[in-house]
This record gives C-alpha cells, sequence and structure tokens, in this order.
C-alpha cells in the first residue's frame, strides 16, 4: 500500500512537466465569439454544434460580394503538430478557406454532415493569426483545436531532473512515516 502511494505521488510530479498550456481560446464556441474578432458578418448559432446542446459559429458570407465574412484569433503555435477542426455546409456549396496570417492553407466545400479536417501545423511556432473565412453562403465550424504530440514526451532539462528527483526524495521520506 505504501509503495502504491508512493508510486501515484511521483506519477503525479512528473506528470506535472508535461502538461501542454497553449491552445485555441473557446475554439468549441459554448461561450460564442469570446475570443474570436469577427471579420464582417459572421453570427452565433445555438443548437448547432457538433454536440446536441452545443454552440457553433456560423459563418455567413456575402452572396453577391467578393468580400470574405468569417472569424480570426491570434493562436499561439509552438508546439502543435496539427490544426483541427470540423465543418458542416449550412445552404449551398460554401467555399471555405482556412488562412494562416493571411495565406491560405486549406479550401473545402463542407458536407451537409460534420466532418473533421486536419492542417499540419509542424512549420508554424510562435503567435499568428488564424482565420476561417467564405465569400458565399454559409457554413458552421466547430471544435476548433491545436493537437500536440503525445509521443515521444520531451526529454526534461537537467535542473528539472534535479528537482523532480528531490520531490521524490521527499516523498519517499513522508511515505516511510504513513
Ligand atoms: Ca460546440
Amino acid at each position: 500500500m505504501r509503495i502504491t502511494k508512493l508510486l501515484v505521488a511521483v506519477l503525479l510530479v512528473l506528470s506535472c512537466f508535461g502538461i501542454a498550456s497553449a491552445q485555441v481560446a473557446n475554439g468549441n464556441f459554448e461561450k460564442g465569439f469570446d475570443g474570436w474578432t469577427l471579420v464582417r458578418g459572421s453570427e452565433i448559432n445555438s443548437d448547432c454544434g457538433r454536440s446536441s446542446t452545443g454552440n457553433c459559429a456560423c459563418i455567413q458570407g456575402f452572396k453577391f460580394s467578393p468580400d470574405y465574412a468569417g472569424i480570426k484569433q491570434t493562436v499561439n503555435f509552438t508546439g502543435a503538430e496539427f490544426l483541427e477542426y470540423w465543418l458542416r455546409n449550412a445552404e449551398g456549396n460554401a467555399n471555405v478557406r482556412v488562412t494562416i496570417d493571411g495565406e491560405v492553407v486549406s479550401t473545402s466545400v463542407p458536407r451537409y454532415e460534420w466532418k473533421k479536417y486536419s492542417i499540419n501545423t509542424t512549420g508554424y511556432g510562435g503567435l499568428h493569426e488564424l482565420a476561417f473565412e467564405n465569400n458565399d453562403l454559409a457554413y458552421y465550424v466547430d471544435d476548433v483545436a491545436l493537437v500536440y504530440p503525445s509521443k515521444p514526451m520531451p526529454a526534461p532539462e537537467f535542473p528539472t531532473v534535479i528537482i523532480v528527483i528531490g520531490i521524490a526524495i521527499a516523498l519517499i521520506s513522508v511515505a516511510g512515516k504513513l
């Protein structure tokens, strides 16, 4: 029992060093458009998300205008392997484009059922402006998220190793008194 408690404690300490912090803010749109900047005619729709009660973003383009409507936010791509997002058509054949710093990185015509899309972002580090846009008809977007490599874990730097060993030794002495 004592060994089990100690093992769990040490694993908890080690897991704290592998948690990624950067993410897309409100990528599931459950807080409306918090964290996103609206470009022209975007609007929020309730009960259209991938879950039965969730929100998503409805991007309404301009049918007879070359201007693009959409949403954008500045995202920290450091360490991210992929950008994942889900699209669903709302009407017609909405042409959707995803841009990073204004450069088009993906174009698609969503279907009438939700489909997941993925873009490799290993070439991006630091802060970049991510945008979802279209210039005709409407579509839905939901669950925008960065995906980080799960394995292998980055090797901890030398001072980190010393700190972890120190904490482990402290835990061993505490466990000896349990
Ligand atoms: Ca949602």
